[in-house]
């Protein structure tokens, strides 16, 4: 199995050019949902130990479902698949071009939650125009056990987050083992007290928000992902979710641009348009590098060839 892996802004993405499963007929959505359904070890061998890590992010390659499309991608964690994934699209821009199948320029990408567009320049910079972003709900109030009453917003930026400032560890790399243990505690808290995302969806990912105490950046998060792992980059689908909270505050007009930082201090440049469903559509802006190039090998008598599951 063919795989190209890259890191955008420190997170890292693997993505699959050929030998995935067989993910039989219908959308994207349709056969995202079979891709772990079906194919777990699939899924767990490309990307946990010992190929890989609990922070990789696969993506998929896959013939696009809508019109106009250069290629469909299903991107998916350790922990299951992901509606869309910013970071991994910038990965898999940079990896397209790096395999010379995909010019500088703006292209269309299709994605299990919908078409976004990617424009490619030649200096492994890449914007991705994001699915329309929204604030589902706001002021949302949280009991979390051991740590108190903490409030946040509820918005869709391709995944669900549930957004806070009401952190009482300070958003730095070295505190990224307590920021990981209290975002567990708050998103196992929002699942128990029945908050979701539109229509009863898991909110899977947790986005501790702070002013970013360096000059280049507006904002600073910690993003927990599905399964656990932090976000190395300021996450796209997370990032969008910001801005679509932002807006909804009237504290960031449409075109204006926010600067938001990692935890590890890397930053995606973002602005945004209004949306035709009254959200926003944000621009996502970052860097992608391709750190290897492989073939990856199963060997039946490999007791780990689908992973370490622990
Ligand atoms: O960049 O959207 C993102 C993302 C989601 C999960 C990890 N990265």
């Amino acid at each position: 199995m063919r795989v190209i892996d890259s890191h955008t802004e420190g997170q890292p993405t693997r993505l699959v050019l050929d030998q995935g499963p067989d993910l039989g007929p219908g959308s994207l959505a349709e056969q995202a949902d079979r891709l772990f359904r079906d194919h777990a070890d699939f899924c767990r061998g490309v990307l946990c130990e010992p190929r890989g890590h609990e922070a990789m992010v696969g993506a998929l390659l896959l013939p696009p479902n809508a019109p106009g499309c250069a290629a469909g991608v299903i991107y998916f964690n350790p922990a299951g698949p992901l509606g869309m994934c910013g970071h991994a699209t910038i990965g898999t821009a940079v990896s397209l071009a790096h395999c010379g199948r995909l010019s500088p320029g703006v292209h269309r990408i299709d994605t299990p939650v919908g078409p976004v567009e990617v424009s490619l320049e030649t200096n492994n910079r890449v914007s991705v125009e994001n699915v329309e972003a929204f604030r589902h709900r706001s002021d949302v109030v949280v009991e979390v056990p051991g740590w108190g009453p903490v409030r946040g917003d509820v918005a869709w930026g391709g995944n669900w987050f549930f957004l806070t400032k009401e952190c009482q560890i300070p958003l730095v790399s070295e505190q990224i083992a307590p920021l990981t243990r209290f975002s567990t505690a708050l998103k196992e808290a929002l699942e128990q007290a029945g908050i979701t995302g539109e229509g009863g969806a898991l909110i899977d990912h947790i986005e501790l928000t702070s002013p970013s105490p360096s000059a280049h950046a507006d904002g600073r998060n910690f993003v927990l992902c599905p399964g656990g792992a932090y976000d190395r980059s300021p996450c796209g689908t997370g990032s969008s979710a910001k801005l679509a909270c932002l807006a909804a505050n009237g504290l960031l007009a449409p075109g204006e641009r926010w600067v938001q930082e990692s935890i590890i201090g890397s930053t995606y440049t973002l602005s945004y348009r209004p949306g035709p469903a009254g959200g926003v559509v944000t621009t996502i802006t970052g860097s992608a590098f391709v750190t290897a190039e492989s073939i990856l090998h199963f060997e039946p008598s490999d007791p780990y060839r689908t992973g370490i599951i622990l």
